[in-house]
């Protein structure tokens, strides 16, 4: 179990129970989970993940040391790719899309595709591509409208927050996912009146950012009354709103990358 012992090392925490790889199978009852999780690109929708790494390791040995590899020499990895055939490594700097210049699909001949753990997993939410070719993981909440407080306590309860819209990229995908809607969005001046905080990261909302996103004049904190963030279906735009409204809601959470 040396590969095992070298992972631990590197604070790399190996699933419970057994871990299937390249046809073998790894036992280990302190194994927690794994760095890096085996997808299978077609089920990461709708985006299939870009290389932009053009060539791996050859005669890389195992899986477990590629992975201790990518994670080592590439810290800023979002994952690998492993031919148990060849023994190709392919660390993937970055996960992007057509849109990037120079990215390349991962094709199956390319072999397994593993992503960091954590990243952008389970309770259905999605990776989406902004037009500059970012990532961002969100959840989309239209079937069941809820006033601003059960919306943002939802997604806290799903280790999320409510979405951080900061950027016109950011905007129009909030405005393809909307579908003329109005949406919770992650803002309020909740603490102090007329002082807007992103959810996301604590971030004031800035003078350019009320220029760019929101709508004319917004956030305006209309009679003091107004308070927590929106986005205004009608005018695709963002605006400060009473936090009674009865609305969908997106939840997002952080592109994770391995720690270290
Ligand atoms: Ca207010
Ligand atoms: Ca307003």
């Amino acid at each position: 179990m040396t590969h095992v012992q070298n992972l631990l090392v590197l604070s790399v925490w190996l699933a419970a129970g057994i871990i299937w790889m390249s046809g073998q199978t790894y036992c280990n009852d302190h194994i927690e989970s794994l760095l890096y999780s085996k997808k299978n690109p077609s089920l990461i929708l709708p985006n299939v993940p870009y290389r932009l790494t053009p060539s791996g390791w050859s005669g890389v040995l195992d899986l477990l040391t590629c992975a201790t590899r990518s994670r080592i020499e590439f810290r800023e990895s979002q994952g690998f790719l492993y031919n148990s055939a060849s023994g190709l490594c392919s660390p993937l700097l970055w996960l992007e899309g057509p849109n990037s210049p120079g990215a390349l699909p991962v094709r199956p001949s390319e072999g397994a595709l593993y992503l960091a753990r954590g990243w952008c997993e389970g309770d259905q939410f999605q990776i989406l591509e902004l037009n500059t070719g970012e990532l961002v993981c969100l959840r989309l909440f239209n079937t069941d409208p809820v006033d601003f407080f059960t919306a943002r306590a939802v997604c806290e309860s799903l280790d999320s927050y409510l979405v951080s819209v900061k950027t016109m990229p950011k905007l129009e995908l909030i405005r393809s996912l909307a579908n003329g809607n109005s949406l919770h969005i992650g803002f309020d001046d909740l603490v102090t009146p007329g002082v807007f905080f992103w959810h996301s990261d604590g971030e004031l909302v800035t003078a350019q950012q009320s220029a760019e996103i929101f709508d004319e004049n917004e956030p305006n904190n209309h009679r003091g009354l107004e308070s927590c963030g929106s986005y205004k279906g009608e005018r695709g735009t963002l605006n400060d709103l009473t936090c009674d409204y009865i609305l969908g809601y997106i939840c997002e959470r952080d592109v994770l990358r391995p720690e270290g």
